[in-house]
């Protein structure tokens, strides 16, 4: 079984460095409470940077953008930019079951949903590869102005040194969302992963030193979120922030970039609706619903965790659902056949089971689940959890949960579906399920987010726009989309004509 080696340090300049105060975290096993490496006689720990980390590798990353002698990333040409991305890309492909197994002890989710994950990661670095051929930052894209006496075109360039500050319900996938078309683009990066889930973001630097990336190109902080994300933020030699995670925590971040007047891109919570209409295959409708929900263990941002379900046919829509709950099997990420693993932290599962009692106390009804599954003594497992008799003032209704738990309400007609399915601060993505295809059409015009689902929940494929309206947050992340937030559109306007002015 793949351990971390406790000697990873931070990635800074192409090298492995002590952090400069010395000071490390323990990173614990969410299945079993126990730090990871105990039973092998050593404490695996991740690096805690701080400020003069960050400082360190931001000048490490600057070097490498503007390197002397025209070596440098951000002039290089997109073919050789492609060519690290497709390097990296197979040397993931390689370690893809010692990453999936490391990610899965170290944030808990199910080893099949892992390895999918490093799939995806895989993909989005081939992707953006195909994406960096196609992209040549010197390439003159004309403007026709209307004066004859000027020619105007567009050059489309890296905007510079980024700070990429991530969270850990996906830790390898959303690190690379950001590294692979930051990278593409011809920008060099630092890299803060969540100090929660660390491991994977690490052997990445492995990976880049393994293909020979150029030292600075890409480097990786681990680290607290005050101590070593907030002065990569404000830091006034970082030119972008590109940030997935809390609401709270993205607004502190554009705070201190606003100081700097710096761009930032933010993809943050969700309290996303599903409305299945009465007209469609219940099965299936149940299939989606609950994957829309408790895939990676109810933490993710885009989870359908708000079920608005025609009144008609409630009864055996949610008896299904029960069922299936009350089926699946919830066990050690690693177990085969393991479909729910454990939340992510001890104060994560604090926070989900605060939630269901509130719910309670508010007058809601918990139709299964909502406890510590009994054969499990030890471990942050959460059963999964559908409340009824919900109104759209309780605290289960409004906000994000991040955990295995599903809202329910009722509805009688689609004006009705579509209030509820608004009735919300966050904006990330919304899904319909019927088998009238106006209906859906009408739906996904009205919904007021940036992801739509028609007939399923959750697909994400490295070509689409991703990213929310609302406090779900701004800026699109993947496809060409993804390409454009780390590049500056510069204007240059000749004068030609012989005349003088
Ligand atoms: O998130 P944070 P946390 C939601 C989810 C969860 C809650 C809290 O509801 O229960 O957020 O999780 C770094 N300056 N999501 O506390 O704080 C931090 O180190 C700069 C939704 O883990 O947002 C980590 O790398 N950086 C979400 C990253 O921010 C700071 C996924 C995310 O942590 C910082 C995760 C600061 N002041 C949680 N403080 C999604 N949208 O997918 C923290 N960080």
């Amino acid at each position: 079984m793949a351990i971390p080696t406790p000697s990873r340090q931070l990635f800074i300049d192409g090298e492995w460095r002590e952090p400069v105060n010395k000071n490390r975290l323990p990173i614990i096993n969410p299945a079993t409470e126990e730090i990871i490496g105990a039973s092998l006689n050593f404490s695996c720990a991740i690096p805690a940077a701080t400020a003069e980390d960050v400082n360190i590798a931001v000048e490490a990353a600057r070097k490498a953008l503007l390197r002397n002698g025209g070596k440098d990333w951000a002039s290089a040409t997109g073919a050789h930019r492609a060519k690290y991305l497709r390097a990296i890309a197979a040397k993931i492909t390689e370690k893809k079951s010692e990453l999936a197994k490391l990610e899965a002890i170290d944030c808990g989710k199910p080893f099949d949903e892992a390895a999918w994950d490093i799939d995806d990661v895989a993909g989005c670095f081939e992707y953006y590869a195909d994406i960096a051929e196609a992209f040549d930052s010197k390439k003159k894209l004309p403007v026709s102005v209307p004066m004859e006496t000027f020619k105007c075109h567009v050059l489309k360039e890296p905007i510079g040194v980024v700070g990429l500050i991530t969270p850990w319900n996906y830790p390898l996938l959303m690190a690379t969302w950001k590294v692979a078309p930051a990278l593409a683009a011809g920008c060099t990066a630092i890299l803060k992963p969540s100090e929660l889930a660390s491991i994977t973001c690490l052997e990445l630097g492995e990976v880049c030193r393994e293909v020979g990336l150029p030292p600075g190109v890409l480097n990786i902080l681990t680290g607290l979120g005050p101590e070593a994300g907030a002065p990569l933020a404000s830091h006034p030699h970082v030119d972008k922030i590109a940030f997935t995670g809390s609401t709270a925590t993205g607004s502190k971040i554009m705070t201190a970039a606003a100081q700097l007047v710096k761009p930032v891109t933010l993809e943050l919570g969700g309290k996303s609706p599903i409305v299945v209409f009465e007209d469609v295959d219940l099965d299936k409708a149940a299939e989606w619903t609950l994957f829309g929900c408790f895939w990676t263990n109810g933490q993710i941002c885009s989870a359908t965790s708000r079920l608005i379900v025609h009144e008609s046919i409630a009864v055996p829509f949610l008896d299904k659902l029960v069922k299936w709950c009350e089926n699946i099997q919830i066990s050690d990420p690693l177990e085969d056949g393991c479909r729910l693993g454990p939340v992510v932290s001890n104060g994560q599962y604090e926070k989900v089971l605060k939630f269901i009692a509130t719910a309670k106390e508010e007058g809601a009804t918990i139709l299964t689940g909502g406890a510590r599954p009994q054969h499990l003594k030890k471990g942050y497992f959460v059963e999964p959890t559908i409340i009824t008799d919900v109104n759209t003032s309780m605290q289960i209704w409004r906000e994000e949960v991040f955990g295995p738990v599903l809202c329910v309400k009722t509805f009688s007609t689609e004006e009705e579906a579509i209030e509820l399915a608004n009735d919300t601060q966050y904006g990330l993505g919304s899904a319909v399920l019927s088998q009238d295809s106006e209906r859906c059409e009408r739906l996904t015009g009205a919904f007021q987010s940036g992801l739509v689902w028609v007939n399923c929940s959750q697909p994400c494929f490295a070509q689409a726009p991703w990213g929310g309206r609302k406090r779900s947050g701004f800026g699109r992340e993947l496809g060409e989309w993804g390409l454009e937030i780390y590049l500056n559109i510069k204007q240059v306007t000749e004068y030609v004509s012989s005349d003088a002015w």
